[in-house]
Order: structure tokens, then sequence, then C-alpha cells
């Protein structure tokens, strides 16, 4: 079934599309998944506009009944689950099992939040005066606009929209212009939950259509927040945008996340972490591994696991139980080819049959399915990476895993840090003390001990710091700070006013005595 989709502003569709394009299966590219209709810049000026009508009413609406709506939102994606997980399978090439856990994702997303709608709490504050009380109170921040990548298309936008209408926040959201079957699946669940029309509008647009959109949006006083997830390139330019706006956006940007492996480790588990965290969804996960860091006591132990685990890893048709199926679209494929030109003559290559796209002429032994149906690429481990190699300091989107070596903890450090990004890391060892060290030293937002770089729980804070993000943070109760802002209010019952600092009893004391030695 070939699917027609555009935006929908307050619940309608919007015609006539600007430009038209076509989403193929990436696994199976004589499958033809959807015909997306994108808006231009009017598009989502109009759904800002709609959004900007509808808060107040939203707002006003009791947060426990917003809470019920997320509540019947994660219901329907529960019901509703199968289906959603198969097509973003054919619209991303996600492997099943993996569409199922981020389809959960939003569901344990909803789980969480339905009951913040009851909490959302504020405080009571004592005053310094007799007859006042002070309270605090979170109150929406207005209309968010939230714009997402196609890796995660339903969990990282779920990320943002479910604590947003939560908190009584008008929502406009900018999917990936690769994932529009998905976003108009995820936009009309959320409607038949109940969430009114223009309270969340889901606007197809390409990158300058939707730069250019926010722009002048931002210029009407029409957006109060930004969430944005994707690149840091365009994150340092949305970030440019919002401070001019004196806003402060959620950025989620990119990463090159470390695994150090240390010699007490556990070497078959490490195995297993790096394989997952490297490989899974073909690498294309901001929480994707980049660079195994491993002590040069284990390093060829190692690596000798690492790339039979790789060698031996079922790779191919995404419905069936493969480690990782095809890139996302054709350009993430070209993306991934300028990072495979990074590989210099002192790398060694390791973890396949060959490199780069896997063909006929170019297989991959055991191969799951096809190769020539879709856009396939061969896992590439690549040894002898150093500090200063543009593999050490360039996120590379896709199945490439950089190997390096250390002597000392303050060499693994340097390569753990030195690139810049502090989104995800991960250490491997069974020494409490190297825990520590790392958790403290390492400047990644998020840390696994034992564990997988990927993974995250839905409900512990996720982001990162320096080109990984600006410190903000979604999910749990951390991501209620994005979408609220704190209100403060005093009250006075005494009937006079009484001058905070001026008027505060004094307390007597008799400052000059000491005890007797
Ligand atoms: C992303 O790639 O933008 O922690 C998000 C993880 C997933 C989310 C990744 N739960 O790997």
């Amino acid at each position: 079934m070939i699917r027609t989709v555009s935006s929908l502003v307050a619940g309608r569709r919007v015609e006539p599309p600007a430009t038209s394009i076509t989403i193929t299966n990436p696994a199976r590219l004589d499958d033809t998944v959807a015909e997306a209709e994108l808006g231009d810049t009017s598009t989502f000026i109009g759904a800002c506009r709609a959004a900007r009508d509808a808060q107040r009413a939203w707002a006003a609406t009791p947060a426990p009944s917003r809470g019920r709506v997320v509540q019947q939102f994660g219901r329907l994606v529960e019901h509703n689950a199968e289906a959603l997980s198969a097509l973003i399978t054919r619209e991303i090439g996600k492997p099943i099992r993996e569409s199922r856990g981020e389809v959960q994702e939003v569901v344990d997303t909803c789980n969480f939040f339905l009951s913040e709608g009851r909490r959302l709490y504020g405080q009571t504050v004592p005053s310094e005066m007799p007859d006042k009380q002070l309270f605090t109170f979170r109150t929406p921040v207005g209309v968010a606009a939230i714009v997402t990548a196609g890796n995660f298309p339903v969990a990282v936008p779920s990320w943002y929209i479910v604590p947003a209408l939560v908190c009584g926040n008008a929502v406009v959201w900018k999917p990936a212009e690769y994932t529009p079957a998905t976003a108009e699946a995820f936009t009309q669940l959320l409607l038949h939950a109940g969430v009114p029309a223009g309270v969340f509008s889901m606007v197809l647009a390409d990158g300058p259509a939707t730069f250019d959109g926010l722009e002048q949006a931002l210029g009407g006083g029409l957006v109060d927040k930004i969430g944005f997830t994707g690149s840091t390139e365009v994150g340092r330019r949305i970030g440019e945008l919002a401070g001019r706006h004196l806003q402060t956006p959620c950025l989620e940007l990119g990463g090159k996340n470390p695994l150090v492996v240390m010699p007490d480790a556990d070497l078959d588990l490490a195995v297993e972490g790096a394989l997952f965290s490297g490989f899974g969804t073909a690498g294309q996960r901001c929480t994707s591994l980049g660079t195994v860091i491993v002590h040069a006591d284990v390093h060829d132990d190692f690596l000798e696991r690492f790339a039979k685990a790789t060698d031996q890893a079922p790779i191919g048709d995404p419905t069936a139980d493969v480690l990782y199926g095809p890139m996302i679209s054709q350009r993430f494929c070209d993306r991934f080819e300028t990072w495979l030109e990074l590989v210099r003559p002192h790398h060694a290559v390791l973890g396949s049959t060959g490199i780069g796209r896997i063909t006929a002429a170019n297989p991959r032994e055991g191969f799951v399915g096809d190769p020539e149906a879709g856009l396939f690429y061969h896992p590439t481990i690549v040894d002898g990476v150093r500090p200063d190699d543009d593999l050490a300091v360039t996120e590379t989107f896709g199945p490439l895993v950089g190997v390096a070596t250390f002597e000392t903890f303050d060499e693994a450090m340097a390569l753990a840090n030195g690139h810049g990004y502090g989104l995800s890391s991960s250490i491997y060892t069974t020494d409490p003390l190297n825990v520590f060290r790392f958790r403290e030293r390492v400047a990644a937002g998020m840390v696994s001990v034992n564990n997988s770089t990927s993974g995250a729980e839905a409900h512990l804070p996720f982001g990162g710091n320096g080109r990984s993000g600006n410190g903000s943070r979604q999910s749990g109760v951390w991501v209620l700070d994005q979408f609220t802002r704190w209100q403060a209010m005093n009250w006075d019952y005494s009937g006079h006013l009484q001058k905070a600092q001026m008027d505060v009893a004094d307390v007597e004391a008799d400052l000059g005595f000491r005890l007797s030695e």
C-alpha cells in the first residue's frame, strides 16, 4: 500500500502541496512506502498560529485531564504497536525487534507522564515575615516547535511531545522528511487520543522551509520553545536563532560515544556491548558507539573476539532476526561513504568480507536476503585509530567502529573526551574504582557500566554536553524544566505592607558567648 501523506495542521490536511517526494523502503527499493506532500514556510507559520490560538484553552484544561489524553495515547499506541512497528521497519529499515522496542519506548514515556498530570508539583515555601506565604507554580512555556530526526521516528518525538502536552503547551512537530508515513501514523494516534486539533499539528517540510518558518514564527512571537534532535551543525544554527529571541532551546545533537575496555574487563561482555552499540540500527543512533578504547594488554584478545563476532553477525532483511538492516535512506549512504574515506593506510580494517555497499560483486558472507534489493553496508571495524585521526573526532553515522589503544587512564580519558562531544559513554571493568574515576572525568551526559553506549531507559535524563547539546535534558522529571517555567507567588495577608529584608524580625543573639574549656 502506498500512502499519500501531507501536513496535518489543526487536524486538517494542508492543500495544495508545495512539493511531493517519494519514500521507498530502504530494504526493498522497489517497494514505495509513501508519497509525501511537503508544505512550505507558510505551512509552518500557519501551524504555529493555530497552536498559539489553541494553547490558552489547553493550558486551562486541568493537568490530570491532559494526563488522561496522554494515557489514551499510550493505550492507542499499544493497541496499534504491531502496525506501527511494521511501518517503521518498512520506512527506515530498522530491524523489527528494534522497531517494537522503539514503540514500547513511546508507551513507557506515556506511562511515566500520564501521572505527571496529577503531580506537576509546585511548592509552598515559608516566608521571612508573619502572615505571608510563598508558593511556586509550574506554568506552561506556550508553543513548542519540535524538530526531530528520522532514526527514532516515534520514540524521540514522544520524549518532547508527551511532556510538552502534559505541561499545557501546544506543539508544532516537524518530523524528518524521510519518515512521513510514520509521522502521519503517530499524528493520527495522537489526534484519536483526544488531543484538540490546534494543540498539535504536524508539518512535513524540508530543512530550509522549516528554518525559514521558524525564523519568521519566532519574529512574530508565535514560538516560545524549540526542541531539536539532529546534527551538531544544524543545532548550532538553531541555538543561534533561539538565542536572538532570548530562548533556550532543548538540543539533542550528535555523539562520538566511547566504550573503554579496562584490562580487568569481562571481554565477552564487552564484545557483546560493542557489537550492539556499534552496529545496532546500522550505527545510526546518536548513542551509537564511536570508538572502542581498549587497554594495550587486552587489545589483541578483544579485537580478535570483536572481529569474529562481527564477521558472524547476521545482517540483512530487517523483518528477520538480524543485527542490522539497511541504511535509513540514500542520503545516509552518501554521507557514510564520505566517512569511509577517513580510513587511512595506518589503519587495519576488519569485521566483514568487504567494505562499503554490499552487492553481488562486493558480497557479505552470511547475508540474510538479497543485498541488491536495498541499501546495505558492510560492518567496518577500523583498528589503530590515533587521537589525531579524523576518525577519532568525527561522528560517522553508520556501521563503522574505531578501535584505539591506551596504556594509562589519562590516555583513555583523552581519547574519550578529545572530540568535544559528550552524549553517551561506557566502561567495561570489574573494578569500582575505575567506574567512579571514569564517571567523574568523562564529559558525557550518560555513562554505562558494563553495558552498551545505546539503549537508554525512558525515564532517566537523556542529553549531552559540548558538541552533543547545550546541557538540556529530556525524559523523566528532568524534562519538565524544558516545558514549564517556574512562577513564584507571594501572598501577604497581614493587612499592611511588610517589606522583604527590611521588616524582618531580628533574632537576639549573644555572639560573644564561648564554651568554657
Ligand atoms: C537517538 O539516537 O537520537 O538510548 C536516540 C538509545 C535510544 C534513543 C536514541 N533509546 O539508544
